[in-house]
């Protein structure tokens, strides 16, 4: 018995903060993913699939992209079982029920405990998020039947002491297995993996934030009576993003931030493309040294995407300032003054106040300055 197992494919999600163009192009790409998802139901010849909720998101879905989904589901013709997530809740007169779905797609209800659908022996387990927030309380009162393989499908939060109350639908690998489930098929944490042995997330098909830097796939399980359950994870993002801290130390101008950028981005391991990097630029640069984050962001690097945060700072020489004749010079050396007649606790302060103040002598925009 094979199953495609994915979850959270959040369809039609706004993407907000993007422009109205690159949030467009991002939910065509969610599209994608979940086709490129679907067609490994056909390669792998499965015989069910299951959707671990968040299918799409309730506020934003169109009537186009249920019927999509809906054409899309029809057209596996083999069993699809699903349950809904936090953001897609199986609402009265919500976007569920005003689907037409074909009749290989089994929605398990809410609110009515877990309910089962059969594929030959293996017996799909689950239950929807409804109006009121699900709770795993179902699991712990459940005993599987000894006949057939049981998996249960659950939109919710694994978590080894269970006692995440804030969490959405805590619950326990322990709670799992004591119930006789071979395995959780899971949805909510959008990095896939397995855990416990026995939860299996496959994650996003496309990871949607930029922390959402884990594995996003679709999952193949291979379930055969008495033998342990066999996990495959297939990538399926073709977006992925990462952070990284540029070191800048020493530079004594843009040339020379430009080239340890380049650098670090020549380190990073995978393709280029479909790579949205957050670089963070750090250390102590030239006073003189100017850093253009937007003439950085290059488009010739191939990245998808690229944002910098210029964390640099001045690396202003005091002794040789506080030497001088000018305003800079006074003001150093009065500082330096101040320091040396405080108490200790308030020379960060002072530190501070000294470090902005060269910075704003030397034209520094300090609006971000930390
Ligand atoms: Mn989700």
């Amino acid at each position: 018995m094979k199953i495609l197992h994915i979850a959270d494919v959040h369809l039609d999600r706004p993407f907000v903060g993007m422009s109205t163009d690159t949030a467009r192009e991002r939910r065509r790409d969610l599209r994608d993913a979940f086709d490129r998802c679907l067609s490994l139901a056909k390669a792998h010849n499965v015989d069910a699939v299951t959707i671990g909720g968040d299918l799409w998101e309730d506020e934003h879905v169109t009537p186009d992209t249920c019927r999509w989904v809906a054409d899309r589901l029809g057209r596996l013709e083999r069993p699809v079982v699903m349950v809904a997530g936090n953001h897609d809740p199986l609402r009265r007169g919500g976007p569920y029920q005003r689907v037409q779905w074909p009749k290989n797609v089994h929605l398990l209800p809410a609110e009515r405990g877990l309910q089962n659908h059969d594929v030959g022996s293996l017996i799909i387990w689950g239950m929807s998020w409804g109006d009121s927030p699900l709770t795993s309380d179902a699991i712990s009162h459940f005993t599987a039947p000894s006949e057939g393989t049981h998996v249960l499908l659950l939109h919710g939060t694994v978590s080894s002491a269970a006692l995440q109350d804030d969490a959405h639908c805590s619950f326990s690998a322990d709670s799992v297995r004591r119930a006789g489930f071979a395995l959780c098929l899971a949805g909510h944490l959008h990095a896939g993996g397995l855990r416990d042995s026995i939860v299996l997330y496959p994650g996003s098909p496309e990871p949607l934030a930029w922390d959402e830097t884990g594995q996003h796939a679709a999952a193949i399980i291979e379930l055969d009576d008495g033998a342990p359950p066999q996990t495959q994870l297939i990538d399926i993002n073709e977006r992925r993003y990462a952070e990284i801290t540029v070191d800048c130390g020493g530079a004594t101008s843009s040339a020379d931030v430009e080239q340890a950028l380049a650098q670090a981005i020549s380190t990073i391991d995978g393709s280029r493309e479909g790579l949205c990097l957050r670089a963070a630029l750090r250390g102590r640069v030239e006073p003189d040294c100017r850093i253009d984050t937007a003439a950085l962001c290059d488009p010739e690097r191939g990245l998808t995407q690229l944002e910098l945060r210029d964390e640099t700072q001045p690396a202003f020489d005091i002794e040789m300032l506080a030497g001088q004749p000018t305003a800079m010079g006074a003001f150093v050396t009065s500082l330096q003054q101040q320091i040396h007649d405080s108490e200790q606790d308030q020379h960060p302060r002072l530190q501070l106040a000294l470090e902005l103040g060269l910075r704003a002598m030397h034209g520094d925009d300090l609006a971000n300055a930390s």
